[in-house]
């Protein structure tokens, strides 16, 4: 280490006119990637004018990282399996204020901003609402000035690209690294063996009486950090994106090289770089892989390794760990660092077992995600003990512990076997729930229904246990990114009316609420919408060769496909519709547009059916001269964060239609909202608290509530009867299931209907009928613009309170015990 004061940061900042930055851009085109301005490819600018941004974060990021160390701050780490980061490029120069001079530098070069933007690829680490919520919040936690590192897995994969062939879903692989990635930084030192499998050692006593073993892996990799900046709001403070990849410790065996057995001398490498070479696509579902556990593992311990050296490095001990270290876990997918850290402290560092459970319980704290059973993870007891056979070991003490308590509360019996870690029924197996809640001082629900829900149902046992540990954190979403950079039309009009401390404050958006009144600014607020449309029916027209009409209402609803999230029931209205306007046609109909994007995971064979059977309808409506273009229907493919941002402010309807006790909260509900979408909605997750914000007259709500769906799922479900009752739903199915959009293959969904008629799992026949009358409404409003325009500014005004930095700010306070700004 160099003392020398010469070389701390340079205290004065960066020129950044564009003239500057247009010869810096030129200097690292030449200096940085070597390339001459003449032979320069459009990537090699794009990775110029990264480099350029890139050094203006460093300054701050350096200044961040010595101000936590001085200031001796506690540490929050967020550790997460998915980080969908999306591009970062728009982000970075916006939250570093120099989005102007940037397009102008560029412009000096004969480049064009958003022309470059477009070829940064969409770094798509994560699957849906949960890695975009450990994005936004990476985001939030700079800007609100907490000290943070997010960890994660550097997937050389991340989720696949979705083609559509002959509306079926084809999932190819997806390349982001392929240009190389100019924002990370691989640091080489920060390197950590990771182990697996083997046995356990009894190592002799230790000096305070108790057993010591030691884990002897049969398997060691090394996970190496890679680093990215994240740039808070106003620069105010960047923090660090900490992605591990995995590396074979001998890259290549010699001997067998030199034997001639070649694949025997990379066996361990490519062992090695299979752990971290792609993303699991299953939303909401669990992949149940022996992979899948070997990466939850690596990336835990590693980053566990990392925080112990931190923390030790700064404090000498590791006695005050609790006071200078919080770390968050998102969803259990991490819920194996909780053993991980009981086998550091007690195997490396000689703690007790109690005050190393005790030492867990202060650190960690847990969010739970979703209550469906499929999604919740346990994996089996042998092939825990075959993988990690020390944390296996340290599982049950600590579950003995915990059992011992309940019993001596009074619990016993049926409650026992419930609470357990242990799931015995069948085939054992280590429930990743309950170890993660045992092993945390904070367990958060991620809306207030949800909350509720899990101390009813999945974790009821343990809410009596502990009473006082589940706690509600509503999901949020960055403005920065979900208003400023995707919709600077209508940002651009609220920074006008309110002033620039918007972004700093999104509650202050409550101000557009009085010019919803006023006709001037409604006229504005279409256009901008108007603008957008434009925008998005421009890229419908380059993505799927369509065209679509920007005066017709937009009906937007993206997200993952799943059954659950019922885009089913979307399509069967669509079709529903459909019929009522061929029958009807001297009625005043509403033109609309009825966009879908989403992927279904490879192996959900529902949900590719159902992006099939959007693509069948789509056909057939879309080409019926009958109807006079009223209805159309397309399906956008590869859905992603980059698609999201032209799509999200270019919806007038948006679509959140899940069964009432399933979504657990929705983030794209938020984004929709805030860019002036009508919700249409169950009252499931977070679309409770949206209805309250914007108010019941603001808002299309319908269908069965979450202890009405609990009430008929018990007992009393009977999809026949919907049916029978209504005759819009029974055509509609009839014709599904007869081929009308299937000619050449009239039983494709035979068993898609079948199984509504059967059991209709997600009730998609109950809400039939009040989805229709809904969808109505939505039509009456639409004919009258002036109201449509005025409900629209009061969504946008009224949700600011989604803002991830209204989230996250309350983590801190409730949970972390971290101050923010
Ligand atoms: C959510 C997941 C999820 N909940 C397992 N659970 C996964 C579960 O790869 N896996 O194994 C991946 C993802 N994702 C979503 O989280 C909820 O469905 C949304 O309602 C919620 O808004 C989002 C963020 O909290």
């Amino acid at each position: 280490m160099i003392e020398n004061p010469n070389l701390l940061p340079k205290p004065e900042p960066r020129p950044v006119t564009p003239e500057a930055l247009a010869n810096e851009i030129v200097d690292k085109l030449t200096y940085g990637t070597g390339k001459d301005a003449k032979a320069a490819t459009r990537h090699d600018w794009l990775t110029a004018t990264i480099l350029v941004i890139r050094d203006r974060i460093i300054d701050h990021w350096m200044a961040s990282t010595r101000r936590a160390y001085a200031e001796n701050s506690k540490r929050v780490y967020y550790l997460s399996l998915e980080f969908l980061i999306g591009r970062l490029m728009r982000d970075a120069v916006t939250n570093l204020e120099l989005q102007g001079a940037v397009r102008q530098a560029l412009a000096r070069l004969g480049a064009d901003f958003d022309v470059l933007a477009e070829l940064e690829p969409d770094a798509a680490l994560g699957n849906g609402g949960l890695g975009r919520l450990a994005a936004c919040f990476m985001e939030s936690m700079a800007s609100v000035d907490i000290p943070a590192y997010g960890y994660g897995i550097r997937y050389q994969n991340g989720l696949f690209r979705q083609e559509i062939s002959d509306g079926w879903q084809v999932e190819l692989p997806e390349t982001w690294l392929e240009h190389g990635n100019p924002w990370e930084f691989e640091r080489r030192e920060s390197s950590y063996e990771v182990g697996f499998g083997g046995s356990v050692e009894p190592v002799g006593q230790r000096t305070d009486g108790e057993m010591a073993y030691r884990w002897a892996p049969a398997e060691r990799v090394i996970a190496t950090a890679y680093d990215t900046p994240v740039v808070g709001w106003r620069a105010k403070r960047v923090n660090t994106l900490r992605l591990w990849s995995a590396k074979p410790i001998d890259p290549i065996r010699l001997a067998r090289f030199n034997a001639g057995d070649y694949t025997g001398a990379l066996e361990e490498s490519n062992k090695a770089e299979t752990l971290t070479r792609v993303l699991y696509p299953a939303d909401s579902h669990i992949a149940g892989q022996e992979l899948r556990l070997r990466q939850e593992f690596f990336f835990s311990s590693a980053s566990l390794q990392d925080i112990l050296r931190r923390h030790v490095q700064q404090h000498g001990s590791l006695r005050n760990l609790a006071d200078y270290v919080s770390i968050q876990l998102n969803d259990t997918h991490p819920a194996i660092a909780v053993a991980e850290l009981l086998r550091l402290l007690i195997d490396e560092h000689e703690w007790t077992l109690a005050d190393a459970w005790g030492a867990a319980k202060a650190v960690f704290s847990y969010t739970n995600h979703t209550l469906l059973p499929e999604a919740l993870e346990s994996w089996p007891v042998p092939l825990m003990e075959r993988m990690l056979p020390r944390h296996m070991q340290l599982v049950y003490a600590v579950n003995a512990i915990e059992l011992r308590r309940a019993r001596k509360n009074g619990m016993e019996g049926d409650v026992i076997s419930r609470l357990s870690m242990i799931d015995e029924n069948g085939e054992r197996r280590v429930r990743m729930g309950t170890l993660a809640f045992l092993g945390s001082h904070s367990i958060n629900g991620v809306s207030a229904l949800h909350t509720d829900l899990m101390k009813e149902t999945v974790f009821a046992d343990l809410h009596r246990l502990y009473p006082d540990r589940i706690n509600n954190k509503t999901n949020g979403i960055t403005p920065r990114r979900w208003l400023m950079q995707c919709n600077p039309g209508l940002y651009d009009l609220a920074r006008e009316a309110l002033g620039d401390r918007i972004m700093d404050d999104a509650e202050a958006l409550d101000g557009l609420a009085k010019l919803s009144g006023d006709a001037a600014f409604r006229d504005r607020f279409a256009a901008v919408k108007r603008a957008n449309k434009d925008r998005l029916a421009r890229l419908v027209r380059d993505r799927v060769g369509a065209r679509i009409d920007p005066t017709a209402l937009f009906d937007v609803q993206i997200k993952r496909i799943h059954e659950y999230k019922r885009q089913l029931l979307n399509i069967i209205e669509a079709v529903a519709l459909w019929d009522q306007i061929r029958s009807h046609p001297e009625r005043d109909w509403v033109p609309r547009v009825k966009l879908f994007g989403g992927k279904a995971a490879p192996s959900y064979h529902n949900a590719k059916v159902i992006i099939k059977l959007a693509h069948d309808v789509a056909r057939v409506i879309n080409n019926d001269p009958a109807i006079d273009n009223l209805l159309k229907v397309v399906f956008v493919p590869n859905y992603n964060v980059s698609t999201a941002e032209v799509m999200v402010p270019a919806a007038d309807l948006s679509e959140q239609i899940s069964t009432a006790g399933m979504e657990a909260s929705g983030t794209g509900n938020m984004k929709l909202s805030l860019n002036g979408a009508l919700t249409i909605g169950t009252l499931d997750g977070a679309n409770v608290e949206i209805r309250d914000h914007v108010g019941a007259e603001n808002i299309f709500i319908f269908g069965l509530k979450a202890d009405e769906v609990a009430q008929r799922q018990a007992g009393g479900r009977d999809p026949a009867a919907n049916i029978a009752a209504s005759p819009e739903l029974g055509q509609a199915l009839a014709a599904i299931e007869g081929g009308i959009f299937s000619p050449g293959e009239p039983d494709r969904y035979a068993d898609l209907v079948a199984g509504l008629r059967a059991h209709d799992w997600f009730m998609v026949t109950d809400d039939f009928d009040d989805y229709c009358r809904a969808q109505r409404e939505v039509d009456r409003l639409w004919l009258e613009p002036e109201a449509w325009t005025a409900m629209a500014i009061l969504n946008t005004a009224r949700v600011g309170w989604f803002s991830s930095d209204r989230t996250i700010r309350q983590y801190a306070g409730d949970i972390w015990n971290v101050p923010t700004d």
